[in-house]
């Protein structure tokens, strides 16, 4: 049986197999949480997400985690929100569900995860915090070798609203 919780705090002091980063397609940084992770890191993890070249929204890549005590990271790229209609959801749901793939492929028993694409890229706190858990929900129905997935929230509204839906599942 895997764990599903959510806490609240910064996801770069989590000790964790993983941790996923709401990245770019660039994969070379930016603000947010991917600003936080980069600057907890520190200048090795830039030059390893180079070598990858990217990575196409709704997917993810691994690296390591160098200063962080986390080992490992998986960067996923959410989808930029434009009123729904640009799949979105779909996109959203895939970020859970390549992230989780990608820590089974890497033997990861516990990984957190941050509101992908609920900052910057504007997606709506609720619906996204329903495809998140929805996604992690449906991906473990046939995968039971992650034994922990932790939501990191970093505001009280994402917090609140991570509690009311885990608690009603
Ligand atoms: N720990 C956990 N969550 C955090 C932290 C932290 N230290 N800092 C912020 N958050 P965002 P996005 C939360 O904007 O919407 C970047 O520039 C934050 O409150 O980081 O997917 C990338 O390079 C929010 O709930 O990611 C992309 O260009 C969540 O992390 C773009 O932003 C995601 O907010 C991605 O936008």
């Amino acid at each position: 049986m895997t764990t599903l919780r959510c806490i609240q705090g910064d996801i770069t002091k989590l000790e964790v197999d993983a941790i996923v980063n709401a990245a770019n397609t660039s994969l070379l940084g930016g603000g947010g949480v991917d600003g936080a992770i980069h600057r907890a890191a520190g200048s090795r993890l830039l030059e390893e997400c180079r070598l990858l070249g990217g990575c196409p929204t709704g997917d993810a890549r691994i690296t390591g985690g160098y200063n962080l005590p986390a080992r490992q990271i998986i960067h996923t790229v959410g989808p930029i929100w434009h009123g729904g209609t640009h799949d979105e959801a779909k996109l959203l749901a895939s970020c859970y569900r390549r992230s989780l793939a990608v820590a089974v492929e890497n033997h990861i028993k516990s990984i957190a995860f941050p509101c992908v694409s609920t900052g910057v890229y504007g997606f709506p706190h609720l619906p996204a915090a329903e495809i998140a858990i929805a996604a992690v929900n449906d991906f473990l129905k046939s995968e039971s070798s992650v034994e922990a997935v932790i939501f990191c929230c970093f505001l009280d509204e994402d917090f609140l609203i991570y509690q009311k839906l885990l608690n009603q599942s």
